[in-house]
C-alpha cells in the first residue's frame, strides 16, 4: 500500500471543500442533446459553426449563478472554456471562434471568475485538449509533424492565456486527452509553466501518460483518469475512487448521463445526489475525496430549476450537517456500514444514517476511544448511550426520520 498522501498547505482549500460544481456550458446546449451532438450525430461542421456563432444566451447571470452555487453548499466550481467542439468561452487571442468575438460579445469566463470569486468561491476551469475542428490532433506528430507543432502551441498558449488574464485560478481540470500522450502534449513542460503563472493551483491527471517517466501508466488505477502520475488529483467519472492514497475529485452528472443540458432529460433524486457526497467524504480515507458535481446549464444561460431544486435541498442540509462532510476523513466503524455513511474530523464521529429503521436503539462496535457524548445533530438532542469497551448502544432514537434526507448522529470521543 503506497504512503497516505500528505496534503501541502496550499492545497488544503481543496480537500476542505469536498463538493465543487461542474458546469458545462457552451453553444452546444442549443441543440439540447449533449455537449458532443457536433460528433454524436455526425452534424455538418460548418452548420454547427455558424449556430455556435450566432449563440447569445441573454439570460446568462453568472451572479445567480454564484449566489445559487454558494446557498447549495458548493464550495467552488469548474467551468468549461472550451469543449472538444472547439468554441472558447473566452476572448482568446489565438481564435476568433469565441463568445467574446461573435454573436454574444461577451468574455464568459471573466464574467464566470469575477461572480464566482465575488460569492467567495474558488474558481476553477475546465480545457479540452481535444479539438474536434483540428485534425492534426489526431494525426499526431508522427503523421503530421508541422500541423501537429502548431495545434500543441496553440494549445499551450491558450491555457496560458487563460491562468494570465483572469486572476487567481484556483483548480484546473483537463479532459480529452485520448489519443495523444504527454510527450506529445509536453504536458510536464506545461505544468511548469502553468505553476510558475499560478503557484497554488491544483491540476488534475488528464494529461497522457509518459514513456520518459519510469512507473508512469495510463489511468492510474483510480477510476477515469488517463495517468496517475502527472498532476495533483485523481479524476473518476461517473465514480467514487476505491484507492484513497492520494488526492481524487469524483465527477459525477445530475442526469442520466450526458453533461451538458438535454432537453427532457431524467433527473436523478436528490438523495442520490447526497449519497454521492456522503460517499466522496466517507472513501476518501485519510484526506477525503471530492465531488464535482455537474450542471448543464440551458442555451440561453440559466439553471435548470430541476437542478435548483436538488442543489438547494442539499444545501439547506448541508447547512445543518456540513460539519459531517467538509473537511471530513472517512470512517472506519464495519457494523454501521449498512446504514449509511460514516466521516471523521478530530475527535468527532459523524454517522449519516440513509435508512432510518425506527427502532429506538443503535448498537455500533470498533469503538476505539472513549465517548464523551452523543448527539442527533439533525435536532441537536443529546441521546443516552452505552460503552462497554469497543461496543456502543445509542438510545432515545425517535420512531420517525427527524429530517426528510439523511439524519446525522455526532459522537464525540475523548481523542485520546
Ligand atoms: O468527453 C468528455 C465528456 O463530454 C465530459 O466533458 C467528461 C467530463 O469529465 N469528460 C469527457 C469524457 O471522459
Amino acid at each position: 500500500m503506497r504512503k497516505a498522501f500528505v496534503v501541502p498547505d496550499k492545497w488544503k482549500w481543496f480537500t476542505e471543500s469536498r463538493y465543487g460544481l461542474f458546469i458545462h456550458w457552451g453553444p452546444y446546449a442549443q441543440w439540447g442533446r449533449g455537449e458532443q451532438v457536433l460528433f454524436r450525430e455526425h452534424l455538418n461542421h460548418e452548420e454547427y459553426a455558424k449556430q455556435a456563432c450566432a449563440w447569445n444566451p441573454e439570460h446568462f447571470d453568472p451572479e445567480l449563478w454564484a449566489y445559487t452555487a454558494k446557498k447549495a453548499g458548493f464550495k467552488y466550481a469548474c467551468l468549461t472554456t472550451r469543449h472538444h467542439d472547439g468554441f472558447c468561452l473566452w476572448d482568446s487571442a489565438y481564435t476568433d471562434y469565441s463568445s467574446a468575438k461573435q454573436a454574444a460579445d461577451r468574455d464568459f469566463v471573466k464574467e464566470y471568475t469575477e461572480a464566482f470569486r465575488k460569492a467567495g468561491l474558488r474558481v476553477g476551469l475546465y480545457y479540452s485538449w481535444i479539438d474536434w475542428r483540428l485534425p492534426a490532433y489526431f494525426d499526431g506528430p508522427q503523421k503530421d509533424p508541422e500541423g501537429w507543432e502548431r495545434v500543441r502551441t496553440y494549445l499551450h498558449n491558450q491555457v496560458k492565456e487563460l491562468l494570465t488574464n483572469y486572476g487567481q485560478i484556483d483548480h484546473f481540470f483537463f479532459d480529452g486527452v485520448w489519443p495523444r500522450n504527454a510527450d506529445d502534449l509536453q504536458s510536464v513542460e506545461l505544468l511548469e509553466e502553468m505553476r510558475k503563472l499560478q503557484p497554488n493551483i491544483i491540476i488534475n491527471n488528464r494529461l497522457g501518460y509518459s514513456n520518459k517517466i519510469e512507473g508512469h501508466r495510463a489511468d492510474g488505477g483510480i477510476g477515469a483518469g488517463d495517468s496517475d502520475t502527472l498532476g495533483d488529483f485523481g479524476t473518476p467519472e461517473h465514480a467514487i475512487a476505491s484507492e484513497a492514497t492520494r488526492l481524487w475529485e469524483s465527477c459525477q452528472v445530475t442526469t442520466w448521463r450526458l453533461w451538458s443540458h438535454v432537453i427532457g432529460e431524467r433527473w436523478r433524486n436528490t438523495d442520490v445526489l447526497l449519497d454521492m457526497l456522503c460517499e466522496c467524504a466517507e472513501k476518501g480515507g485519510k484526506h477525503g475525496g471530492n465531488l464535482l458535481l455537474n450542471v448543464g446549464p440551458t442555451a440561453d444561460g440559466q439553471l435548470p430549476p430541476e437542478f435548483v431544486e436538488r442543489a438547494l435541498e442539499i444545501g439547506r442540509w448541508l447547512d445543518v450537517h456540513g460539519e459531517a462532510i467538509y473537511g471530513t476523513d472517512g470512517g472506519s466503524l464495519t457494523e454501521f456500514i449498512t446504514r449509511g455513511r460514516q466521516t471523521m474530523k478530530d475527535n468527532k464521529l459523524y454517522l449519516i444514517i440513509r435508512f432510518w429503521d425506527g427502532r429506538p436503539e443503535l448498537r455500533l462496535a470498533d469503538l476505539t476511544s472513549r465517548v464523551l457524548d452523543v448527539e442527533l445533530l439533525t435536532t441537536g438532542q443529546s441521546l443516552p448511550f452505552e460503552q462497554d469497551g469497543d461496543t456502543l448502544i445509542i438510545n432515545g432514537l425517535p420512531r420517525e426520520a427527524p429530517t426528510r434526507l439523511f439524519p446525522v448522529i455526532r459522537i464525540t470521543c475523548d481523542g485520546k
